[in-house]
């Protein structure tokens, strides 16, 4: 069923109405005629995206659908609204209108092997975008475009071992940590689960800080503020909060100035995607680092798409540039973000 969210082009209705009336008269006139009607109008992308969760996800969505427009290529549009099973749903519609590529941000890292095995039997490649995939056969897909988590991970540690340089010292002589409270992304996402391996294993060769509390906010404002809401009536000692996200670490930041807590000074807070939002609060001495996570790969996306409708093989993995923006930085520097 098309749901009301996905934006289809007049093209796209032609063609559903040439698959419907194939049936009747026998699909080879079905495939000469899409043939035709492709030849005239340019590749079809279905793209499944998660959905709207944060000004990273819509900007990301944005780029997309730039850059599809600027290249005359068909884009179906799905916004699975947080829900995996939402996302199958639309890669079986895109393997049904015979689209010629498919490309998706797989919300999660596993269950996609039944749907990539009837994409790849339908002959259509697929690029796995942003997020990553655990499959059992690597062939089930083309290849990756995104950010590297493990490392935006890495640097936060990295961060956190500059600010407290001195203080392994001071816990050998009080035996005081660094507590640290984690707001994890999305459970089972390889960003939350790569930025999680990243950070520890940075601070694992550092006793003196430690992980206190960790959980989800699902990279949504709203679940940052209630996760601060509860560490900070369960934790007196807070010295860090790593945040997966810009969206969460919003939420956090509102909660503690309702407790007159002075969020950059009190606690150390570090920070992934490099929303504006985020790059103001560093301005402000809210936040102390702020990592990069590029959204903006629609163009790279659509290249590749490109590439795969002819035919062409491409990288199997490819990470975009990103910046990692410090509290000591000339913060005058930093372009407007854009999302
Ligand atoms: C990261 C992306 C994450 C962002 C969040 O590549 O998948 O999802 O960090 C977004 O803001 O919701
Ligand atoms: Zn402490």
């Amino acid at each position: 069923m098309i749901r009301n969210n996905m934006h289809i082009s007049k093209q796209f209705l032609i063609v559903v109405f040439i698959i419907l009336t194939c049936c009747l008269v026998g699909c080879k006139a079905q495939k000469r005629q899409v043939a035709q009607f492709k030849a005239d109008d340019g590749i079809i992308v279905g793209f499944s995206q998660i959905g709207a969760e944060s000004a990273w996800r819509t900007c990301n969505t944005r780029s997309v659908q730039d850059a599809a427009a600027e290249k005359g290529v068909q884009l179906v549009y799905d916004n699975a609204e947080q829900k995996q099973e939402n996302q199958i749903k639309a890669l079986h519609s895109f393997i049904a209108y015979q689209v010629d590529v498919i490309v998706f941000v797989p919300i999660v890292t596993d269950g996609w092997d039944n749907v990539l095995q009837e994409a790849r039997d339908a002959g259509i490649p697929v690029l796995v975008t942003d997020r990553k995939i655990d499959v059992e056969d690597q062939s089930l897909y083309a290849g990756f475009i995104g950010t590297d988590s493990l490392k935006e991970g890495r640097n936060a540690g990295l961060f956190l071992l500059d600010k407290f340089e001195d203080s392994r010292e001071h816990f050998e002589a009080t035996g005081d940590y660094i507590n640290i409270v984690e707001m994890f992304g999305t459970e089972g996402s390889s960003v939350a689960l790569g930025r999680a391996e990243g950070f520890r294993e940075i601070l694992e060769t550092h006793p003196e800080f430690r992980i206190i509390y960790s959980k989800s906010g699902d990279f949504l404002r709203s679940r940052g503020y209630e996760l601060a809401v509860e560490f900070l009536d369960m934790y007196e000692d807070i010295d860090v909060i790593f945040s997966h996200n810009d969206g969460m670490t919003l939420g956090a930041i509102e909660a503690m100035e309702e407790r007159g807590i002075r969020p950059g000074t009190d606690i150390v807070i570090v920070t992934i995607d490099a929303q504006q939002a985020a790059i103001d609060a560093l301005r402000e001495g809210k936040v102390n680092c702020v990592i990069e996570c590029n959204p903006k790969t629609g163009v790279e996306i659509i290249k590749l798409a490109e590439r795969l409708a002819a035919g062409e093989n491409i990288p199997r993995l490819q990470y975009v540039h990103e910046e990692v923006f410090y509290e000591t930085d000339d913060l005058s520097l930093i372009e407007p973000r854009g999302y």
